[in-house]
């Protein structure tokens, strides 16, 4: 059994989306950040970080526990255990790249707008939306397949709100996010109610 430790915000809910996806049975706990139950001890002994999202898999590799953090790990370590989402031998290549674009850039500078007022961050957002719109025409997917490299971006793309960066300036970004958005799992683990 896999036991998710989630909260509503962008980073959780990614797991939320990851967990629903993959089909596998789950516990969801709340943990309520904005009361600080990620600050208890027992919390820090499945995240040492004290944030969520975090899990643990009774049925880890070798049978024994595993103990993940960090979303975005959450989502390779689901898709390998699931053994889905990782893309076919020859479609993996997009997979990992695209994962990690947006792991590594998009997250960071997505998260950071509107909570910095730096223009290093609009001008870094507006390129990597750009760079998506352009990979996005005329396909449905970062990948050949709906994979991590979609899961991953979804809920910081979802969740952007700001004046000068706008999804909508982005169409095929747009259309991209509201066939994730339309997927059954990903409904479901959007729609729960925290709290
Ligand atoms: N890189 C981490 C970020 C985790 C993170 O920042 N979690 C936030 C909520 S989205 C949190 O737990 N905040 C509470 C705190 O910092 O005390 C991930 O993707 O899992």
């Amino acid at each position: 059994m896999i036991d998710l430790y989630a909260w509503g915000t962008t980073n959780g809910r990614r797991a939320l989306v990851m967990v629903e996806e993959s089909g596998l049975p789950f516990i969801l706990n709340q943990i309520n950040i904005q009361k600080g139950d990620q600050k208890t001890p027992e919390y820090a002994k499945i995240n040492p970080f004290r944030k969520i999202p975090a899990l643990v898999d009774s049925e880890g590799p070798g049978g024994k526990p595993a103990t993940v953090f960090e979303s975005v790990a959450i989502c390779f370590y689901l898709a390998e255990k699931c053994g889905r989402f990782l893309g076919s031998a020859s479609d993996h290549p997009d997979v990992l790249k695209w994962s990690m674009f947006h792991a590594t850039n998009v997250l960071c500078t997505m998260g950071s707008l509107g909570r910095i007022d730096h223009p290093s961050f609009e001008e870094n957002a507006l390129k990597q939306l750009g760079t998506m719109n352009e990979h996005l025409a005329g396909r449905d997917w970062f990948a050949a397949e709906f994979s991590i490299a979609d899961i991953i971006p979804f809920t910081r793309i979802n969740g952007v709100s700001h004046e000068r960066v706008k999804v909508s300036d982005f169409p095929n970004v747009a259309a991209w996010l509201q066939r994730v958005s339309d997927r059954p799992a990903v409904r479901r683990a959007m729609e729960c109610k925290f709290g």
